[in-house]
């Protein structure tokens, strides 16, 4: 019997399973069909949000820090978001192409947006009294938007969760008596009511790096999880290893696609991934937060979806509700470039070529997408073997001249690309593109 267990791993080890997924029952593992159905999504609003933002300060992070302990836990008695819409929030997501919304349900300050039976530190005890993840489950499914869940495994706030983040012990909270089987229990309770109450399409965990957090309870919590939801998709942060692939592009981490943060993924066609990136610089909202260019925000988009991963792009909403106009206007700026080339962008694949500054190609079918991002007039790349290339042009727009000669491709572009962020080539080839191996690409500086 411990022969064929021990084959069975290794079959999943090389079958791209790390050995944490190798040690779940395959059966409850997320199928490819679904994880395929969420990478085609490929663009996601996060939205970091809480009474923090009273402060202007870091969710979670600044407690004990820049906001007193005893300051930032009261900051719910006068959290009042009276311009909180969740439908404008769920249209400015999806005016800005995203395909899902992921909310912080429940941070590491262990705040909850939604009426749970657990703890009185949720949203009812504000004067605000509104169910926030109740409001964003329904206006998701009205814009047709699928609904995350953000969930916390650390909590500095749960008196049964062993550690907080102040770091000087005069300043920890004194915590009694902290039980981690309790707080487990805690979760598991809070976990069952967001999934029977909002049906999320996700749940984001974060949080398993600190101490009484371990491996086998994140595998406990996977194994629980799917017994709520069979087709529930849980990313990689239930996991104490939560970063990690191997060279050969298998996943070394608990479930079902890495994350990874403030960074853009590398090519990978075995394991999905989805970045997580703020437009400004802070998760939570802060006053005069520096926005990023809508040349970084699509060049991100397409080098993410060029690596063949999904991007998770952060807004953080003010505490009256509203999310700052000009980061309303910067993604709908996006929303209109992804009208004009979203069919480089969803349900295709990344590759072959890997993403650099200078390009990034997508694919579908017997289409490469090929996205520009500089005002090269010639652009050479090697060839991709035994593929031919019978047209090429700009997406909606002029043939591009083409040469295919010692293993090389070198295209002719015009003097002014018609999208400066990012202009498509459309490359149709003999035969289907998604077989064709990751090609690898060093960028000419
Ligand atoms: C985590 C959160 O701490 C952060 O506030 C935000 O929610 C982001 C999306 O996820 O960021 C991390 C992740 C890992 C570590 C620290 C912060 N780490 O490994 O120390």
């Amino acid at each position: 019997m411990k022969r064929i267990a021990t084959l069975c791993l290794l079959l999943l080890a090389l079958n791209g399973y790390s050995q944490t997924n190798a040690e779940l029952d395959p059966k409850i593992l997320t199928s490819k069909a679904v994880m395929n159905q969420f990478m085609d999504l490929r663009f996601g609003m996060f939205i970091h949000w809480g009474p923090v933002t009273l402060r202007g300060t870091e969710i979670g992070w600044s407690r004990h820090h820049q906001v007193p302990a005893t300051d930032y836990d009261t900051l719910y008695k006068v959290f009042n978001p009276i311009n909180f819409n969740a439908d404008e929030w769920v249209k400015t997501a999806s005016d800005a192409g995203m395909k899902y919304l992921t909310i912080t349900a429940k941070h590491h300050d262990g705040f909850c947006l939604w009426p749970s039976a657990y703890t009185d530190y949720n949203i009812m005890a504000t004067p605000f009294k509104k169910d926030v993840v109740g409001l964003l489950a329904k206006a998701c499914k009205k814009y047709h938007i699928k609904f995350c869940i953000y969930y916390s495994v650390l909590d500095w706030y749960q008196e049964n969760y062993p550690l907080d983040n102040s770091t000087d012990p005069k300043l920890a909270d004194k915590r009694k008596k902290p039980d981690m089987e309790k707080y487990v229990v805690y979760m598991k309770n809070q976990l069952k009511e967001l999934v029977k109450n909002y049906d999320p399409y996700m749940l984001w965990f974060d949080g398993p790096w600190e101490a009484p957090w371990t491996k086998a309870m994140g595998l406990d919590m996977y194994t629980y999880l799917k017994t709520l939801k069979k087709d529930l998709i849980i990313n990689n942060r239930l996991g104490k290893s939560f970063s990690g692939i191997d060279a050969d592009g298998t996943a070394k981490f608990l479930g079902d696609y890495d994350t990874p943060e403030q960074r853009i993924g590398s090519l990978n066609m075995q394991t999905p991934w989805e970045t997580c990136m703020t437009i400004c610089e802070q998760w939570s909202w802060k006053p005069n937060d520096k926005m990023k260019s809508l040349q970084t925000c699509i060049q991100t988009l397409a080098k993410v979806a060029g690596g063949n991963g999904n991007l998770l792009f952060n807004v953080g909403p003010r505490s009256d509700g509203a999310i700052e106009p000009a980061q309303v206007a910067r993604l709908k700026d996006m929303g209109s470039w992804l009208k004009q080339y979203g069919t480089a962008i969803y349900n295709t694949h990344g590759g072959p070529y890997n993403p650099n500054d200078t390009f990034a190609t997508t694919r579908s079918g017997k289409k490469i997408y090929l996205h520009v991002f500089k005002p090269v007039t010639t652009l050479t790349i090697p060839e991709m073997p035994g593929v031919k290339i019978n047209k090429a042009y700009i997406m909606k727009g002029a043939t591009v001249a083409l040469m295919q000669t010692n293993g090389q491709i070198t295209l002719t572009l015009p003097a002014v690309l018609p999208d400066p962020n990012d202009t498509v080539i459309v490359l149709e080839t003999d035969k289907s593109t998604i077989d064709i191996a990751p090609i690898k690409n060093e960028e000419k500086k």
